[in-house]
């Protein structure tokens, strides 16, 4: 019994050192001590054995098994740990490579200045309305009381698609859709690409932005343009600006006016930003024009309304001092990540 058990032992722990494999291993282990293993088979073979020389062949019986499992175990982690060594050395990554850089955008300087912009007349109760670039004649001239033969319509001036189509040179048309909606009262703030046929130069471009805001309600007088528009220059430009309103003339509005503020570079001692008057032009204005008014289906004897127009460019220059406005169209990041 004991020549057999050694024999096992000795078969079973070279089987074990020749083993590749984690399967293999496995194998061994169930032929050796699984229920009809060979060690299994001896102890069945305990019947045998004279009552006096059990225990003694019970416990050679089991320091085989555990010679056999020992061994076994031992095995089973050298190979687990050659393996993961073996997929570490795979896996091995260089934390000192140069990194792929990821180049992230920037909000245009244009942006900041029309999000800024927004964020006043939103608080004041403002909608920001939006509409097509493609206009016809009629709502980007004829209900804006920009009759035939004004100069604006001017194929100089405008792009035309055909006859009664064209690219809108003005946000105004999407204002004179609201009005016709009919509904009031109307607080509304256009924002928008406009397009007129000029040449390009440190101040002019073929195709701009304006911010054109409306109001139409009963009893809108002169001094809520007024008061509207101070509020909103003491909160964009700081509040220390003042305002200055001077005649003008606009088709769509009656009366007119262009209003100035303070220069918030100098106060308004006079520097090289104001060209020395202390004055600043910011905007153009009005009360919406009666014609307007009816044309767009709103009666004017009930309603009335105050509307203005801010070249979107000029502020954002003005904001940031920058004196080209080709730069703006440029979209050269070293000069958008400035803002
Ligand atoms: C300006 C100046 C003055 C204006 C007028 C209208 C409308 F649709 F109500 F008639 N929208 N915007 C307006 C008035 C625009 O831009 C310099």
């Amino acid at each position: 019994m004991k020549e057999r058990l050694e024999a096992i032992q000795k078969e079973a722990l070279e089987k074990i050192q020749n083993a590749k494999t984690m399967e293999t291993l496995n194998e061994i282990k169930v032929e050796y001590l699984g229920k009809k293993g060979e060690l299994t088979q001896v102890l069945k073979g305990m019947k045998d054995v004279a009552a006096e020389d059990r225990p003694k062949v019970g416990q050679m019986v089991n320091e085989t098994r555990t010679a056999i499992e020992e061994s076994l175990e031992r095995e089973m982690n050298l190979l687990a740990k050659a393996k993961q060594e073996e997929k570490l050395a795979k896996e091995v990554i260089d934390v000192t490579l140069p990194g792929t850089k990821i180049n992230t955008g920037h909000k245009h300087p244009n942006q900041i200045a029309l999000e800024d912009l927004e964020r006043v007349f939103i608080g004041m109760g403002y909608e920001i309305v939006e509409g097509p670039e493609v206009e016809y004649d009629k709502y980007n001239f004829e209900l804006l009381n920009i009759p035939a033969n004004h100069p604006a319509k001017d194929e100089q001036d405008t792009f035309y698609i055909n006859k009664e189509i064209l690219l809108r040179t003005q946000t105004s048309p999407v204002q004179a859709r609201v009005m016709e909606t009919g509904k009031m009262p109307i607080r509304m703030l256009a924002p928008g690409r406009v397009f007129r046929s000029d040449e390009v130069d440190a101040t002019h471009s073929p195709s701009f932005h304006q911010v054109e805001g409306l109001v139409v309600d009963k009893n809108i007088t002169f001094s809520d343009l007024k008061g509207t528009l101070a509020q909103f220059a003491t909160e964009f430009f700081g509040p220390e600006t003042k305002v200055k309103f001077r005649p003008h003339h606009f088709p769509f509005t009656e009366p007119s006016a262009e209003m100035d503020i303070t220069c918030f570079k100098c106060g308004g001692k006079g520097c090289r930003m104001c060209k020395g008057s202390g004055w600043i032009e910011i905007l153009g204005c009005g009360m919406v024009h009666p014609k307007v008014l009816k044309a767009c289906g709103i009666d004017p004897e009930e309603y009335s309304g105050f509307a203005f127009g801010i070249g979107l460019e000029r502020v954002t220059l003005l904001k940031y001092e920058i004196d080209d406005m080709r730069l703006l169209y440029e979209n050269d990041t070293r000069f958008l990540k400035q803002f």
